[in-house]
């Protein structure tokens, strides 16, 4: 059993930076029961005052456009700097199968060695609602163990990129050349998301492709409005195997985080997400409110009547809540 000391205990050690106290607290938030849940948000509280610190950076692209050898390779960089990075994948499969990030692993093979990094999966679906559950509290863990820059790795399915936009200060989209947008999978909506777009796989043949890719980026890139920060999203030639332009991406993004924190939208955005955060807790509450089994008693007893013609649904929906209150 878990106990309010083990609590206080879980706290010392995170904030000491122990990665194996780390990944027990954030498998403590990732649990459905009621009774984790409630540990896990006092520990939050208690860390909440050291959380916040860090660069959040989000990186999304089709399967295999190299996210996980781009974080292999600026993770490197980052360490480099004598900072901390943790990496969070958003893996679809690992509730399952727990199969990719071992894959990811290998991918990540020297950043996973380092002492000064902290790789781990996040399930991208689960009782408590999507990716946006877990993988927020999982930032401020991290944050709160000391680690500089997070990198979140989506897979570009479902609404994960939404999602992840919607807890990162910059957002960056893999894209690789010779491929129309149609084959590159790129959804609608994305190109306004991002911060900047890496060409990857500027290597060997495909580097003219790429450099085509990287005018069609520029040309689509200036078709849209400008962005609420007064951003300009830059497009940057990169091999994350050759280890080429990754600087140059570390570069855009700090530069980025630099103009945004002066110009005060930097922190606006986090207020914003704060904002966004409570929302989705506020629907997540009901979501898991209406799926307790009292609740689909009474929806039955109020389908009878609308069945028999005696309710309209908008007058049940208000009995319902009435009611259930
Ligand atoms: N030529 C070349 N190959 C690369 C480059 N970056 C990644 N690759 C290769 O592309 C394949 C996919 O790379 P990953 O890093 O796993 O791609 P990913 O986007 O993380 O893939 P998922 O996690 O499956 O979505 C691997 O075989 C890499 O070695 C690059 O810059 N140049
Ligand atoms: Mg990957």
């Amino acid at each position: 059993m878990r106990t309010s000391s083990n609590i206080s205990g879980l706290f010392e050690s995170i904030r000491a930076g122990d990665r194996s106290s780390l990944a027990r607290a954030v498998t403590l938030t990732e649990s459905a029961l009621d009774s984790d849940r409630r540990l896990s948000e006092k520990l939050l509280k208690k860390l909440l005052p050291y959380s916040g610190q860090s660069l959040r950076i989000g990186i999304t692209g089709v399967p295999g456009s190299g996210k996980s050898t781009f974080i292999e390779a600026l993770g490197q960089l980052v360490i480099a700097e004598g900072k901390k990075v943790a990496v969070l994948a958003i893996d679809p499969s690992s509730q399952k199968t727990k199969g990719s990030i071992l894959g990811d692993k290998t991918r990540m093979e020297r950043l996973s060695r380092s002492e000064n990094v902290f790789i781990r999966p996040t399930p991208s679906g689960s009782a408590l609602g999507g990716v946006s559950f877990h993988t927020r509290e999982t930032i401020l863990l991290c944050e709160a163990a000391g680690y500089d820059v997070i990198l979140i790795e989506t897979m570009g399915v479902g609404q994960s990129e939404t999602d992840v936009r919607a807890m990162v200060d910059f957002f960056l989209l893999l894209m690789l050349g010779g491929a129309g947008d149609e084959l590159q999978g790129i959804k609608k909506g994305i190109m306004e998301m991002v911060d900047a777009i890496a060409i990857n796989k500027a290597d060997g043949d495909n580097i003219k492709s790429s450099q085509q890719a990287k005018a069609d980026a520029l040309g689509a890139l200036h078709l849209q409005a400008p962005s609420a920060s007064g951003w300009t999203p830059k497009v940057v030639l990169m091999s994350a195997r050759e280890n080429t332009g990754v600087a140059d991406v570390w570069k855009v993004i700090q530069t980025y985080a630099d103009v945004m924190r002066a110009n005060g939208f930097f922190e606006k955005n986090r207020a914003e997400q704060k904002e966004q955060w409570l929302e989705e807790s506020l629907q997540n509450y009901i979501r898991t409110e209406m799926d307790k089994p009292r609740m689909s008693s009474a929806k039955k007893k109020l389908l009878k009547e609308i069945a028999k013609g005696n309710m309209l649904p908008s007058e049940a929906a208000r009995e319902f809540w009435g009611k259930v209150r």
